[in-house]
């Protein structure tokens, strides 16, 4: 059920939910759409086999038991006219009754990106049905979420005209449907994502002065010259009359385009945005043609990219979302990335991954370029992105592309990749030769600790050096040894347990740990500091018992955004440390909040047994009540309890 979700699911201590997904999830999967197709047989990148590698994919996973599967449904005539003419739906209708593929070629050819068989009206009223299907269950609250695996794909079809191709616009179909035809479901606002390569041109006519439907597409651009060319997908396109501030695009002026520069549109303007908006439900028009490996998008969109953007979208409206199958054209990459997808909507693990680094210099500036062309409608993206933010990017080498679908791309990109390689070990030597200090010492980071460092004279002496009440021992101190600019508290949604068997710190007993996964059962009481990345360094150095005179840092700008994507990050070179993973808590303002524990696999050992679990010393337990007392977050006796608790429950 839908209120029964994620919170739930979390709690076992291997990394793995415990027991069985409590999320209904929709598939539909329908042969018949299959049945669209060239008409004398020669090879097309929009396929049959699309639909089917994508289906053979989740079933061969063991995903189509756990989920809802249904058959296609036809659309109505009376449903496709909400968005489309008679005219059109008469045409599409009408190609089945064709006696020869003769006719139906003559159509074709005067459409733009276009082919039909005796199959291919079948399958449009299939994959239009098919996708109203879902939405109407979605909507409904019988299923929680969905995927409507379909093709032919919707939305370049415009109210008259199939083109790029689509023959039905198959998600403005179904939004349409929920708005129109189905006021008692009380969809009043529908968010439309289009990750699709290609600007949802047909989408955003049909809903271009509508304020119910706030349609979102990030797509390759470049000057009006990726298809389907021309202004419309440009950034200035923001709808009109009571549709104005309800039409987002996000034009790519480069290919290449991968997890990083995804995400960051979808930080920095989507997810904001859709905060304000906040949707009675969510529609994705789910093409896979930015995948990595794509022969017609030229971007780098891994699997674990789109399940992060995914699940960031289940944010909204309770986890309502309908994925419709757009584009995408390596039969590899888009059944991995759909297998990816359905994982995220069944919620049944943490998502696993990880991603290059940064954005591009070119996607920064187009998200700054859109933020301020749709401030005025939505406020949360007035505010400047600050230095620090965008100087974090992936210069582009200069190197003459124009279009897309070409081998020559291909070439272009191996050479890319090796300049890039090239570029990122010279920027090392660079570095090294002038300390990593310098340039952590300007990125601040949260530190949020939960354990002894939470009464700020003990965690003082990992910055200023010594030894408080209470310590067997003094620490030399951050290289960087002044204060944290700013001291806050918060509670985090994480296991507090205490472990190993004696520290050469505070002697005999355990000392405190957090399950680096998220546990909405438990809430863990953590003082934050501001401080400097490379202070924070320093901190992960003597956590770990290293020398903090180290020639390169534990924890860098690019394990910073990565730990972002990951959520957390073990981290190498503390491999025998006991305080090795860094943990992304998330973000207060701008700043990202971190804390370090131990490792999943030694969490895997304290529940096994091997490491033993053990209440802490006196003077340990002593040093978090005082923090925990003088942050004002319980009186002594609570703070003792709190403490006493977390040291008693087994893992
Ligand atoms: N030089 C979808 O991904 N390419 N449609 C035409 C002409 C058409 C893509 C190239 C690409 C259409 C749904
Ligand atoms: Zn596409």
């Amino acid at each position: 059920m839908a209120g029964e979700s994620s919170g739930s699911n979390f709690g076992d201590c291997n990394g793995e939910f415990v027991g069985k997904s409590h999320r209904k999830v929709g598939l539909v999967y329908d042969e018949a759409m299959c049945k669209h197709d060239t008409p004398d047989g020669e090879d097309h990148p929009e396929c049959p086999d699309r639909i089917r590698v994508i289906w053979e994919k989740l079933q061969f996973a063991g995903v189509t038991q756990r989920c809802v599967v249904l058959g296609g449904s036809k659309a109505e005539d009376k449903h496709l006219q909400l968005v489309h003419t008679k005219d059109h739906v008469n045409l599409v209708k009408s190609l089945s009754t064709k006696q020869k593929d003769y006719r139906r070629n003559r159509i074709a050819s005067q459409l733009n990106s276009i082919y039909l068989n005796g199959g291919s009206s079948e399958a449009a009223y299939l994959a239009a049905g098919s996708v109203v299907e879902v939405a109407e269950k979605v909507a409904e609250g019988e299923l929680d979420c969905g995927f409507a695996i379909v093709r032919p794909p919707g939305h370049h079809a415009e109210a008259d005209e199939a083109m790029g191709f689509c023959l039905f616009n198959n998600v403005a179909v179904a939004a349409s449907y929920l708005l129109n035809e189905r006021p008692d479901l009380g969809i009043k606002k529908i968010l439309i994502v289009d990750w699709d390569v290609h600007h949802g041109n047909g989408t955003q006519k049909m809903f271009w002065k509508d304020p119910r439907v706030l349609f979102f597409s990030v797509h390759r651009h470049e000057s009006g010259s990726f298809y389907p060319a021309g202004d419309d997908g440009y950034y200035n396109m923001v709808g009109e009359g009571p549709g104005e501030g309800f039409n987002i695009n996000v034009p790519w002026e480069q290919g290449r385009c991968g997890d990083a520069d995804y995400l960051a549109a979808w930080d920095h303007i989507l997810i904001p945005v859709a905060k304000e908006f906040n949707p009675d439900i969510v529609l994705l028009s789910a093409g896979f043609d930015a995948a990595i490996g794509d022969p017609l998008g030229g971007c780098r969109v891994t699997p674990y990219g789109y399940s992060v953007m995914l699940k960031k979208l289940m944010e909204f409206s309770q986890g309502k979302i309908v994925m419709a199958l757009e584009g995408g054209y390596n039969l590899d990459s888009i059944a991995k990335s759909s297998l990816a997808c359905v994982q995220v909507l069944l919620e049944d693990k943490p998502i696993q991954g990880s991603s290059e680094a940064y954005p591009f210099e070119t996607t920064w500036r187009v998200i700054q370029a859109v933020r301020k062309r749709l401030c005025a409608y939505w406020p949360s993206l007035a505010e400047e992105l600050s230095l620090k933010l965008i100087d974090q990017k992936t210069p582009t080498p200069i190197i003459v592309t124009s279009s897309s679908d070409s081998e020559t791309e291909d070439y272009a990109n191996e050479i890319l990749d090796q300049m890039s390689k090239l570029n990122i070990e010279n920027h090392q030597v660079d570095t090294v030769s002038t300390s990593w200090r310098t340039d952590l010492a300007k990125v601040d980071v949260w530190y949020a600790s939960f354990g002894s460092n939470m009464w700020k004279p003990r965690f003082l002496c990992y910055i200023e050096g010594g030894q408080a009440e209470g310590m067997k021992k003094a620490c030399v101190g951050s290289m960087d040894k002044s204060p944290p600019k700013e001291i806050m508290w918060e509670t985090f949604p994480h296991r507090l347990f205490f472990g190993r068997e004696s520290t050469v710190t505070w002697g005999v007993g355990g000392v405190a740990f957090t399950n680096p996964l998220t546990n909405l059962n438990d809430q863990t009481h953590m003082c934050l500091y501001r401080i400097t990345l490379e202070q924070f360094n320093d901190v992960l150095f003597q956590e770990n018992g290293l020398k903090v005179d180290s020639d390169s840092p534990l924890f860098d700008l690019a394990a910073l955004q990565l730990v972002q994507n990951k959520g957390s990050i073990p981290l190498e070179a503390a491999s025998d440390g006991w305080y090795g993973n860094v943990v992304f808590l998330g973000k207060q303002g701008d700043i990202p909040v971190l804390t370090m524990t131990c490792t999943l696999s030694a969490v895997e050992k304290f529940t096994s047994g091997e490491f033993p679990l053990r209440a802490p010393a006196k003077a340990y337990a002593n040093t978090l009540v005082r923090g925990l007392v003088e942050g004002g977050r319980f009186s002594e006796e609570e703070a003792q309890a709190y403490i006493d608790n977390a040291a008693s429950k087994p893992l």
